[in-house]
């Protein structure tokens, strides 16, 4: 499918949507391998709850999000009823968060199993990238996701439900007409099942339709969101992706007046650039797990030597033990004339913001 998805160079392919599959239900498969092939579904095993998700399997017996779980139970008796683990998911999100980080800042979390990723400063190739973000996820996690790839947020995400699960599509501007014009008006984002519903009492089915209805009369029925509803169905979407993290590395460096060769020197160097980190680190609310020290010479020749650690850090101590061991390691033939040091693979606390997903 993807290498027949040849997109044209001068496409700006700028937006990425990821969605995990059935993701509480595949947590829970990946966690007991003796779930593999069963239905399995999500939320508890009492009949007085309801469904967080059900995979694939279980999707087949009508088993959806937001049934009651004694629904579930009729449509699906023998599907595997598990309690919701919420830390559990928790901490697969912040992994496959984490993944997403290294591709680039521009990260915009919606929900515990769903982004948008702004790659326009990103230099491969969006499918390359998208097929990247599979691999990792799958190596770190064990897991599949849904990514779309188009030119705005809206399309990125009709694009990421495309061919669920393990899917991967690009919505090229080309294909505006033949993948749009036929979805119901509820696949347009600003359209929920209420006016969904208004629609079809009036007659309006499809994007289709909605098509030839005028701006005005979209505003009328809307309110202010009519305009970007009329938009929206021809491909236009000007949402901006709204990250929550703004870097990802944080680092400070010298050049000096004096070139120096003394590691004494150089040391006190590290010791305030910790100092400053730390609290750089302290004000943006995240930790990292990477150090990495810079130094050129006299003539130019830059090299660095990085340290990445099992957990994250953020203080003083730590980013200045890390700095001189680095500094201890590297050899150094000639004057310096500049030294840098860098935390990165960072983390934001900031991530249990996730948390407000919870449902
Ligand atoms: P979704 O991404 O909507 O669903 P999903 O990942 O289970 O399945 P897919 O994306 O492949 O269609 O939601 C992500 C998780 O959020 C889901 O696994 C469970 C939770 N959730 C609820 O708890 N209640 C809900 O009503 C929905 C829709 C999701
Ligand atoms: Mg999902």
């Amino acid at each position: 499918m993807h290498s027949t998805q040849k997109i044209a160079l001068s496409e700006k392919l700028n937006i990425i949507h990821v969605d995990m599959d059935a993701f509480y239900a595949s947590v829970e498969e990946h966690d007991n391998p003796k779930l593999k092939g069963l239905p399995v579904i999500v939320g508890g095993t009492s009949n007085h709850g309801i469904v967080t998700t059900a995979n694939y399997n279980a999707r087949k017996y009508g088993v959806h999000s937001a049934m009651p779980i004694f629904m579930a139970k009729q449509r699906c008796p023998n599907g595997c009823f598990l309690p919701v683990r919420m830390e559990r998911y928790k901490e697969v999100s912040k992994q496959v968060f984490n993944i997403l980080y290294e591709f680039t800042d521009l990260v915009e979390p919606l929900s515990i199993d769903e982004a948008f990723l702004d790659i326009t400063d990103v230099e491969d190739n969006p499918i390359k990238i998208a097929e990247e973000i599979k691999r990792k996820v799958m190596k770190n996690t064990g897991l599949t996701l849904s990514i779309g790839i188009s030119y705005n947020k809206f399309l990125a995400k009709l694009a990421s439900d495309w061919n669920k699960p393990n899917g991967l599509k690009v919505i090229t501007e080309n294909m505006i007409p033949d993948i749009l014009l036929p979805l119901p008006v509820k696949s347009v984002y600003g359209i929920g099942p209420k006016s969904a519903k208004k629609l079809n009492n009036i007659g309006i089915y499809t994007i289709e339709d909605l098509m030839r209805l005028s701006e005005e009369f979209l505003i009328e029925f809307f309110g202010k969101a009519g305009s970007e509803i009329y938009n929206r169905i021809r491909g236009i979407d000007y949402r901006k992706v709204n990250t929550t993290r703004e870097r990802k590395s944080l680092g400070t460096e010298t050049t000096f007046s004096d070139y120096t060769k003394d590691k004494d020197v150089l040391k006190s160097y590290l010791h305030d650039f910790s100092l400053e980190l730390e609290s750089a680190l302290e004000n943006r609310s995240i930790q990292g797990k990477t150090i990495t020290l810079k130094i050129k010479d006299v003539n130019f020749k830059t090299r660095t030597k990085s340290k990445t650690l099992n957990n994250y850090i953020s203080s003083f101590d730590d980013i200045f033990e890390v700095a001189v061991n680095l500094l201890q390691e590297i050899e150094i033939e000639h004057d310096i004339r500049l030294i840098g040091l860098t935390v990165s693979n960072l983390e934001s606390l900031k991530l249990e913001q996730l948390s407000l997903f919870d449902y």
